[in-house]
């Protein structure tokens, strides 16, 4: 079985991440995803429409997903790597290069965003001012 891992704060989910989803599961057969908490968004700089508990809800919901975790870190990728015998992590292209240190321990890959949608331009829509 070919198990896969991925990370992300997945905030307004869209079809953006779900297409991201589809394609991450579809390199393998199992599917992880660690979803940014709160804490960890203060972190990257990130301010979330939706609290993590709502996020992880939906990620959890969504059939592309086998297991979702709590990701509080930059630095627990090799870990969790390791913990759930991972043999290729995917992320977005717009993170290309920067987790290419991850590729002694599996297979480091980096999928093409689906254009023209962000949470960005939906909380722009929905004039989100917090
Ligand atoms: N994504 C995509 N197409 C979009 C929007 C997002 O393919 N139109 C992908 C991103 O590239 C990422 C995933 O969906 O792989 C989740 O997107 P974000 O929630 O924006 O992820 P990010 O905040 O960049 O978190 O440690 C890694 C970070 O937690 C990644």
């Amino acid at each position: 079985m070919t198990r896969i891992l991925t990370y992300g704060t997945f905030d307004t989910f869209h079809y953006g991440h779900m297409e991201f989803l589809r394609r991450a599961h579809n390199l393998g057969d199992w599917l992880a995803v660690g979803v940014s908490t709160d804490k960890f968004n203060n972190i990257k700089g990130k301010q979330t429409f939706l609290p993590y508990e709502t996020r992880i809800q939906i990620l959890s919901g969504v059939k592309y997903v086998d297991l979702t975790f709590p990701e509080t870190s930059w630095e627990q990728k090799r870990d969790d790597i390791i913990k759930y015998n991972i043999d290729i992590f995917v992320i977005g292209d717009d993170w290309r290069g920067k987790f290419d240190n991850l590729g002694d321990l599996c297979r480091v890959i980096y999928l093409p965003r689906t254009p023209d949608i962000s949470t960005t331009q939906i909380k722009n829509i929905l004039s989100f001012n917090r």
